[in-house]
């Protein structure tokens, strides 16, 4: 009787430790299921060598240990006997290669024979590129590709790439949808979580060198002592993988931490306080990056209040932290309840600001004009401030794209960004070149994406979310990635290399971002979500605290048609791009559908490219959104075999709340908008199963994240 009970225990603890709780993110290093495959990896490598010791060494020796043992199912020698794979910076490796690591970050891998023996090497310039080049050598093995007879040389494309978390410091993550903050301010510096070091291995492996531990609603006891302390705490254990932290630093926080009557830039005390705050800060963290500023914009405080306008602030800043190599990263968000468009207010303000920042400012642009909508034309201010390097803000967090509910794949948003051609500088000044620095030669560059992580097990909350920090931190490594490759290697690693998966779960991720903007916001809709969470659709709301919250402001719709129009007619915003842009939207007659209603007032009746008219088209767009959410779902149950039965069904269940709420979108916008068009809907149109009136009176008073 005992024997039974024992062995049922212990079944049910194996059952248990195999359970994919999506923790493992795309790191889960499980064994080689083809054999053949399997064999001849077991063959190139059978023991590796790790040329030094330092903290990063002792990372990149554990990872491999992990890496490989789980890969290969074996214990991985760590002494040479016949193939080995050695690890580390060339000088300690002493090689005479004819080629050479690029940069402090690039790696070298290389496969080479020597006296009968296979040597696969693994070499940089700094530990970090050594620990980057580790990680791409296992992302090969979980891809399943040769390694036999390697020769990749590789580096970043863009210098800094960083997440931003909007954490604040009672865990409470400003739109976030995944649990609370991971950082946990009240059992630091003392407590150190293993999931710290995780997060620093996931980053590392994507590449992220740099993260920002706190919103940019910024609280000024971040940068009191004890709250340094835990700071340093946390960089201690980001280091060894090659990650500075920076934090979000309160305009104010000379009047609210440093009892001063005033923090206007050009106040020689204040100045001094800055000044004394940074070198407290690089005592105690010598690496550290320096500062993300918020100033006035949404209320928060900075130079305006002063008088003063954002280089002064700026560049105090950058003097206090310049003699410690530190940086500041100024934002660009910024807007005000009286401009007649939102749309133009961050190339107003900042433009005439140009070549007027200290060499260690970057300033950091939101990838649209508005806020991180499932689609916006590229802010205008990329390209038109050449003499200061601008670096890019993506948001991972779906404030927007349905949270942590709705499965939507980014990669394709943040390609479009990137790939958009600015004119500025003549055809082919594509953003990637600016961002990168290139276009303008600039010694620093820069990406940063809002974090989506949270403390829930998978971290992300949906565990797609964790396709979009992966696409991120790849993305600013080599921007000409497709969003095709990263998605397919992050299934491989994530999910398997089985094609029928590879292929049925790519076909759902580079579907959902089209869909998004279908059942959302089509045909250049914008900002028609409920005011304060963003959840679902309000398109009626015309009471929020300022008008440029309301959706009223975006969509202008009326009897006559619907569309913000930004032509010289109206605002006059097209005005900010280059000509050859301008063009492109101008007429909307031959502008894309995609940015029809973000630059035009357009008649119900106006005639489409598809022929239809344009209320039909809408009503045709936002029935193809809750068409291919279907489709998605088809293509999810017929995994149900390939799938471990936890993520299986998560993503199920997550699929069907995205479906239902892709029906509610639709109907919610249309009723609305056939209040003005007095249009039917087309013939075999789904109808609504409520009325207008019963979805105005829903209401989600604790949506998440708000
Ligand atoms: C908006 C968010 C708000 C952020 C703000 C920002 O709704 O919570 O504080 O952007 O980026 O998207 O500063």
């Amino acid at each position: 009787m005992r024997k039974t009970l024992l062995l049922l225990l212990s079944l049910c603890l194996a059952h248990l430790s195999h359970a994919e709780d999506g923790y493992n993110l795309w790191l889960r290093y499980k064994r080689i299921d083809d054999n053949k495959l399997l064999t001849s990896y077991r063959k190139t490598i059978t023991a590796i060598q790790v040329v030094g010791q330092s903290p990063t060494m002792d990372a990149i020796k554990k990872e491999l240990i992990l890496g490989l043992n789980g890969l290969l199912d074996t214990h991985i020698a760590t002494t040479p006997t016949n193939n080995t794979l050695i690890a580390g910076i060339h000088s300690a490796l002493k090689l005479n290669l004819e080629e050479k690591p690029d940069g402090p970050e690039g790696f070298l891998i290389i496969s080479k024979v020597s006296a009968g023996k296979h040597y696969t090497i693994i070499t940089a310039n700094t530990e970090t590129g050594v620990l980057y080049g580790t990680f791409h050598l296992l992302r090969l093995i979980q891809t399943h590709q040769p390694i036999e007879n390697l020769h990749i040389n590789s580096s970043p494309r863009v210098k800094l790439r960083l997440l931003n978390h909007w954490d604040n410091l009672n865990r409470y993550v400003e739109r976030g949808y995944a649990g609370i903050s991971i950082w946990n301010w009240h059992t630091l510096p003392d407590y150190i979580d293993d999931r710290y070091t995780d997060y620093a291995r996931a980053n590392a492996s994507i590449g992220i060198n740099g993260t920002v531990l706190n919103n940019v609603n910024a609280n000024a006891t971040i940068l009191t002592e004890p709250y340094l302390q835990k700071v340093a705490a946390l960089a201690r254990v980001l280091r060894p993988y090659g990650i500075k932290v920076y934090l979000s630093a309160r305009f104010s926080a000379p009047i609210e931490i440093g009892h001063l009557k005033t923090a206007d830039p050009l106040n020689d005390t204040v100045r001094q306080w800055w000044q004394a705050k940074a070198k407290e800060i690089y005592q105690l963290i010598p690496d550290f990056g320096g500062f993300l500023i918020k100033a006035n914009s949404e209320g928060q405080p900075g130079p305006q209040s002063y008088g003063r306008n954002h280089t002064d602030g700026a560049n105090m800043l950058a003097d206090a932290v310049a003699p410690f190599g530190g940086i500041i990263i100024w934002r660009a968000f910024v807007y005000a309840p009286q401009a007649k468009d939102r749309f133009k207010q961050a190339y107003d303000e900042f433009t005439p600001l140009d070549g007027k920042f200290r060499n260690n400012v970057l300033v950091q642009v939101k990838n649209g004009p508005i806020d991180f909508q499932p689609r916006e034309p590229f802010s205008p201010l990329f390209g038109a401030m050449p003499q200061t390097p601008l670096m890019m803000e993506f948001q991972l967090t779906q404030e927007y794209l349905g949270q942590g509910t709705h499965l939507v794949y980014e990669a394709p948003l943040f390609k479009e960004v990137l790939d958009a051609d600015t004119h500025a500088k003549g055809p082919n000044s594509t953003i990637a070149k600016i961002i990168d620095g290139s276009l303008y030669d600039h010694a620093v560059s820069g990406i940063a994406a809002v974090s989506n992580i949270g403390n829930e097990r998978n971290w992300t909350g949906h565990l797609f979310g964790q396709a979009n920090w992966y696409a991120l931190g790849r993305l600013a490594w080599d921007y000409n990635l497709s969003s095709e490759q990263i998605a397919t290697e992050w299934i491989q690693q994530t999910f398997s290399n089985n094609p029928t998966v590879v292929n049925s779960i790519k076909d759902i991720m580079l579907a959902s971002r089209e869909a998004v903007v279908n059942y959302m916001t089509p045909l250049g809709l914008h900002h028609i979500m409920g005011n304060g969470h963003h959840y679902g659709p309000a398109p009626w709301s015309n009471n929020a605290p300022r008008p440029d919250w309301d959706p009223v402001y975006y969509h202008k719709a009326d009897a006559k048609g619907i569309g913000f129009d930004r032509t010289t007619a109206g605002s006059n915003a097209l005005q900010q791009y280059r000509p050859a842009v301008r063009q492109l939207y101008a007429d909307s007659n031959t502008c894309s559908d995609q940015y029809l209603l973000w630059f035009h007032h357009v008649s119900w009746q106006h005639k489409m490219h598809s022929g239809r008219t344009l209320w039909n088209e809408l009503c045709h767009k936002y029935q193809e959104g809750v068409d291919t959410v279907s489709a998605m779902q088809h293509k999810w149950e017929q995994l149900k075999s390939y799938i471990d039965p936890e993520r299986f069904h998560q993503v199920q269940m997550l699929l069907a709340i995205q479906h239902k709420d892709a029906i509610w979108w639709r109907n919610v916008c249309l009723l609305y908008f056939q209040t003005f068009s007095k249009m039917p809907f087309p013939a075999n149109y789904e109808q609504p199963d409520h009325t207008l009136e019963y979805y105005q009176q829903q209401r989600f008073p604790y949506a998440p994240g708000n």
